[in-house]
């Protein structure tokens, strides 16, 4: 009786997909993170793809967008309008031979469709910018997958570092990503997490190394922690560097947008 009234009260699933078509317009498609609030610190996040192989890391980038979104932020996302590196087929761990996508297009799935090229991006718009990790960082952002510590950073990445760290704002980053401020900001002090592998929990370990190599200070921290170089106002935290459960990368990204977001004093 109850169950059948349910399903009667139900639109049939093909009038569901229309509504959700007429309300959803190609290419605005609303994102209820990045609501203008008044008050709240505006906050750029910078990704490069999507998937953890070829792009931004999803987990991270999503956890960063609940973080900034509690925390009353209004958020805007940025993507460099390049080709990737790499298509990887995430089911086997290995490049997809004649496929080619755009950093921006595939970094916009993230986004649901509200993002901008990274070229428009500039300090003066916003209290601070945020970099997820994911090989995109290494791949898209920089070629530090390719040429460890002789990196090139994307021209945009750098000035966009170099502009925000100039204006005092603050710099968030996680992952692999904070290679990123050890080579554009020499002298920062950041974490990718342990130094030592420990059996397998730190399996990017050397990153550590690379860092120091790149002309960045490690700071050696656990995945729930952050660290802030308050000078510099950069602030990292090593998210999925470890091998753990994903609620410790969720908190620890969590302490990493609190002390950004404590940093732009808003
Ligand atoms: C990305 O670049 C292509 C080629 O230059 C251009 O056609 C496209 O409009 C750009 N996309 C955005 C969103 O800026
Ligand atoms: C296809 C390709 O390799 N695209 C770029 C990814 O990003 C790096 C760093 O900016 C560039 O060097 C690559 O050309």
């Amino acid at each position: 009786m109850l169950l059948g009234r349910l399903a009667g009260s139900r639109p049939p699933l093909a009038a569901l997909g229309l509504l959700l078509l007429r309300r959803v317009p190609a290419g605005h498609a609303p994102l209820h993170c990045s609501a203008q609030r008044l008050g709240g610190a505006r906050v750029a996040v910078v990704l490069s793809g999507c998937g953890v192989y070829d792009g931004t890391e999803i987990h991270e980038a999503s956890a960063i967008l609940v973080h900034l979104s509690r925390g009353g932020a209004s958020i805007q996302m940025y993507a460099p309008n390049i080709s990737q590196m790499h298509v990887i087929d995430h089911t086997k761990g290995q490049p997809a031979e004649g496929e080619s996508r755009n950093v921006l297009t595939e970094s916009a799935r993230i986004a649901r469709g509200k993002i901008s090229d990274l070229g428009k991006l500039t300090a003066n718009d916003f209290d601070a910018v945020i970099f997820p990790g994911g090989f995109g960082a290494a791949k898209n952002l920089s070629t530090f997958a390719v040429d460890g510590k002789d990196c090139k950073v994307n021209g945009d990445v750098e000035r966009v570092l170099k502009d925000f760290h100039k204006a005092g704002k603050p710099i968030g980053l996680c992952c692999i990503s904070p290679i990123l401020a050890a080579k554009v900001l020499p002298g920062t002090e950041v974490t990718v997490g342990h130094e030592e592998e420990q059996g397998g929990k730190w399996p990017y370990a050397g990153t550590a190394g690379a860092i120091k190599a790149l002309g960045g200070k490690h700071q050696i921290k656990e995945v729930t922690e952050a660290h802030v170089d308050t000078k510099n106002k950069v602030v990292t935290t090593p998210a999925f560097m470890c091998e753990t459960e994903l609620h410790h990368i969720f908190d620890g990204i969590g302490a990493m947008v609190k002390n950004v977001l404590k940093l732009t004093g808003k």
